[in-house]
């Protein structure tokens, strides 16, 4: 016996044969009819899947052509990456800044405070950047205490992420750097070289993946202190002969670590400026734990560093020429 003939019909066949029968044509496109009715009579304005796939690609690659050469890279979007990106692109609208961020959700170790508990504690003055990206939180004195962690996380992600100048990449690792001689023969960093995470994290399964390069006349770096992924310009430096050893992260000691991460945020070698946790790996200085201040006014530091290198040089193409 013949199996019976099957009949489908997609949920967006009808609305778009039904505005084809009907000949509505509003600027070239078909009208249709849409309803945000919660009783069970909900339509949602037809799409086509390939549609789906070009508005992302397009998109995006066209992006990854546009920062190809960018202003500024950011590398790692923890409590000092972003921070920095905020004041950065705030200030000067006009850099192009492109954030590359390892994990697939943006925010580092900032989705909570000590010990996966959920209040961050954020020592005066740096509450004051709570106020400005509009953070609440309680005055307990000599510091502020937010509710939740991922209030401050996601606040400064979304208002980032909402300036026109930023490009945020995740699931994208840098794995290497360019580095190369300028002008007068001085070592610089130059540049990015990226993967996505998931082929970074497989060169040892597979044979060779090569990567993709972002050049930029500056690059921070705030990927945090050693770990999975962490410290990793530190470390590069260090193999690429820039810097001669690691100073190691030292012990907790609140009161000496918040001020030697922000007074020693710097361009620590020619192209690269160094921000959070990670500059206590290069420099060999104490770990804060669970206070959140220095991550903020570190980042704040890296962005005026970076306006400061790229004011002091002509730049052509990404490249310092003079
Ligand atoms: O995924 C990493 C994280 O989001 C990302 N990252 C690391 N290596 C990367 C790479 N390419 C791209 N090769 C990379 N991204 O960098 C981000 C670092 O965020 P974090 O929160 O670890 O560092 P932070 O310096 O912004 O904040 C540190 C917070 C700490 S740790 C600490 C202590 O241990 O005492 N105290 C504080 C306040």
């Amino acid at each position: 016996m013949a199996p019976p003939v099957a009949t489908y019909s997609s949920p967006i066949d009808e609305p778009i044969l039904q505005a084809k029968k009907n000949g509505a044509q509003i600027n070239n496109k078909i009208s249709y009819e849409v309803l945000e009715d919660y009783d069970g009579g909900y339509r949602f304005a037809p799409i086509e899947e390939a549609q789906v796939s070009r508005a992302m690609i397009k998109r995006y690659f066209n992006t990854m052509y546009e920062r190809a050469v960018s202003d500024v890279v950011i590398i790692g979007a923890g409590s000092a990456g972003l921070s920095c990106a905020y004041h950065l692109a705030k200030t000067r609208p006009d850099l192009k800044i492109t954030i590359i961020e390892a994990g697939v959700a943006p925010g580092g170790g900032a989705w909570l405070g000590g010990q996966l508990m959920t209040p961050m504690v954020v020592r005066k003055p740096a509450d004051r950047f709570l106020t400005e990206i509009g953070v609440p939180f309680e005055d307990e004195g000599n510091f502020v205490v937010v509710k939740h962690a991922a209030l401050f996380t996601s606040t400064v992600l979304s208002k980032v992420l909402a300036m026109p100048n930023v490009v945020l990449m995740n699931a994208t690792a840098v794995e290497d750097l360019i580095i190369r001689p300028d002008s007068k023969g001085v070592q610089r960093v130059s540049g990015v070289v990226t993967n996505w995470t998931l082929v970074a994290l497989n060169h040892d399964t597979q044979s060779c993946m090569d990567p993709n390069v972002i050049t930029a006349p500056v690059i921070v770096s705030a990927t945090g202190h050693d770990g999975p992924m962490g410290a990793f310009s530190a470390k590069r430096l260090v193999s690429a002969g820039l810097l001669k050893e690691l100073g190691n992260m030292r012990c907790l000691d609140m009161n000496r670590a918040e001020p030697a991460i922000v007074n020693g945020t710097r361009e620590v070698v020619p192209g690269m400026i160094m921000t959070g946790m990670e500059l206590s790996e290069h420099d060999g200085s104490n770990r804060m734990g669970p206070t959140f201040g220095a991550m903020m006014a570190s980042g704040i530091k890296a962005a005026k560093e970076a306006i400061r290198v790229l004011d002091s040089h002509e730049i052509v193409e990404g490249k310092i020429v003079a």
